[in-house]
């Protein structure tokens, strides 16, 4: 609809508004950057955030998009995250992202409008108007507030923020109706500053119970999860004690992926499970030993099983545990290693035997995923040391992507992790936007990409250079897997008509490749690479190169 439709009128010359305070709050708690589509509903505070130019602001197509791109910016670049929607389709649209974001536990704000006050939860037919948007809101995010009034505005920004930025961390939404984005404040606030943030201390007494505990094992493991994202100097110091590492897939690189004494991210294989069998203890830090990562709780993990937390609602989930603490993962590691360093004697043979266990299962994975093997070996040689990986929910990813192909450090991947599709292009902008120096290396199907496809414009425009891997293979394979393994091969519904790649990207304004064959791929890729035009598509001709040696429909493979 266009402005003029729309009842309200904003006052756009007052400074003191609570659109302005929003813009002033966000630059004050450090914010840098923020996603959003512009609506009738918004355009208090998005005139505020211009005319006080302190952000980056970045055009959305979508909603979704505009949450993903914040979502992703924050994983990556240890900023909190802002994203701006519109009321009821716009804040609708949001949704899938904030459960992506709720999931992967994502610092951020999301701001959104809602019609005047005086026309709110009536049901009278208002532009925009949406049942309950506060509870669907609710829902979706970590937590949903409304601004009822412009003075009580910045209570509620600093309560949003610290709610967001407490773990376990989380999207917070903020809805402000329209008449309120535009009043004036009755005082412009001295202090804007944003609260502290408070940190789960563990005592000393459990500290001390749980370094007793564990002060005798000769095999003890870690299992870092995305809430020990912090913790990597901790963690670290407990590999010099003795400790193997694994990790969950939001917790990819909180170690380097590459330490012989980490089985990165082969955490449920089944030569990591004979291996599991021969610890004598597992620390699981701020994980929640995921459905789809421990076979539905079925994976035999070694006991005792200590879990740190920094949700006391942790407590319990999948397993029993033998010991939980609850407490911020990095303080708690560093009480730890603080008790056990020069206390331990571990097996000798431990890290070695755990090496093995990794190459077995590293192997494994190789030859059921051959010949793409090859193209992960190519990327990760072409990569280096500094990018960012940011995945779709395609094969390739639930295969190779999530553990062969080695990420630099925990702020430098990020991936669906409730697994909805489509949420990889615009992750890949966000991600690109934050770091501008990094390269950005995306990896969709084309599946996942026609969901999102209306922000492949977004890349370009914000001249992200980010490196856009279609895995094309006409259709929905992961499905087309599933009908054959259960389904006896009725593969209902799995192709689609996907487009001329090539043409797509040129009307867009990408540089486009189509790769037909694995052959000199390395060479190939360096030239893409080192090209970094505004944004790169690259197609994965499935159909000209083949099958993966083995169907690919469950997370053991
Ligand atoms: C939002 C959402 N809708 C539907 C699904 C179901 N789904 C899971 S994988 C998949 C197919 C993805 O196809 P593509 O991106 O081409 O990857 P491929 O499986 O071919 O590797 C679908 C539709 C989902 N996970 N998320």
């Amino acid at each position: 609809m266009t402005p003029s439709e729309n009842s309200h009128t904003t006052s756009r010359n007052d400074a003191c508004s609570v659109g302005d305070l929003l813009a002033a709050f966000l630059e004050t708690a450090g914010a840098r950057t923020a996603f959003g589509v512009l609506s009738v509903h918004n355009m208090p505070l998005l005139d505020a955030l211009a005319r006080r130019n302190t952000l980056r602001y970045v055009c959305a197509r979508g909603e979704a998009g505009a949450v993903n791109m914040a979502d992703a910016y924050a994983r990556t670049s240890g900023n909190f995250g802002v994203a701006y929607t519109s009321t009821g389709a716009g804040a609708g649209n949001a949704c899938g992202a904030l459960i992506e974001a709720s999931t992967a536990g994502t610092p951020m704000l999301h701001i959104t409008g809602q019609v005047e006050l005086a026309y709110l939860d009536r049901n009278w037919g208002d532009v925009h108007e949406a049942k309950n948007q506060l509870g669907l809101l609710e829902c979706v995010s970590k937590a949903a507030f409304r601004v009822w009034s412009a003075d009580t505005a910045l209570g509620v920004f600093r309560e949003a923020l610290r709610t967001a930025l407490t773990a376990p961390t989380g999207p917070v939404s903020i809805e402000i109706p329209i008449d309120i984005q535009s009043a004036p404040l009755s005082q412009w606030p001295e202090d804007l500053s944003p609260l502290p943030v408070p940190r789960a201390e563990p005592s000393a007494a459990a500290l001390d119970a749980l370094a007793d505990r564990l002060r005798s094992a000769k095999r003890p493991m870690l299992w870092l999860g995305g809430g020990a994202r912090h913790a990597g100097d901790a963690a670290r110091r407990l590999l010099d004690v003795g400790f193997g590492i694994v990790t969950s897939i939001q917790g990819r690189g909180v170690v380097d992926e590459d330490d012989p004494r980490s089985l990165g991210t082969f955490n449920l294989q089944p030569a990591v499970e004979a291996f599991y069998g021969t610890c004598d203890s597992i620390v699981v830090v701020g994980s929640r030993l995921r459905v789809p990562e421990t076979a539905r709780h079925t994976l035999k993990l070694p006991r005792p099983l200590i879990r740190i937390d920094a949700d006391p609602r942790a407590q319990g989930r999948g397993y029993t545990e033998d010991m939980f603490l609850c407490a911020d993962a990095a303080l708690a590691l560093e009480g730890l290693a603080d008790r056990l360093a020069g206390r331990m004697d571990t097996d000798p043979a431990f890290h070695t035997e755990l090496a093995a266990a990794r190459r077995k299962a590293a192997g494994r994975l190789r030859e059921n995923v051959a010949p793409y093997d090859q193209l992960c070996d190519a990327l990760q040689t072409v990569a280096g040391h500094d990018f960012q990986w940011v995945r779709d929910v395609t094969i390739s990813n639930g295969t190779w992507g999530n553990r062969l192909f080695r990420v630099p450090g925990p702020d430098k991947a990020a991936h669906a992790a409730g697994g909805g599709i489509g949420q990889c292009l615009s992750m890949a902008i966000g991600a690109a936007v934050g770091s501008p120096d990094r390269l950005t290396l995306a990896l969709v199907g084309d599946g996942g990409l026609a969901l999102n496809a209306a922000e492949l414009p977004t890349a370009v425009q914000e001249n992200t250079g980010l490196v856009l891997i279609v895995m094309n293979d006409k259709g929905y394979g992961i499905l087309r897997n599933l009908s054959d393994a259960q389904f006896g091969g009725r593969r209902f519904y799995c192709d689609l008509h996907t487009p001329h790649f090539g043409k797509l990207a040129e009307a867009y304004g990408y540089r486009y490749h189509h790769v037909t064959s694995l052959n000199g791929l390395v060479q190939r890729l360096r030239g893409i690479v080192a090209e970094r035009g505004p944004a790169t598509m690259v197609e994965i001709d499935m159909d000209a190169i083949g099958p993966f040696a083995q169907p690919f429909s469950g997370p053991r493979i």
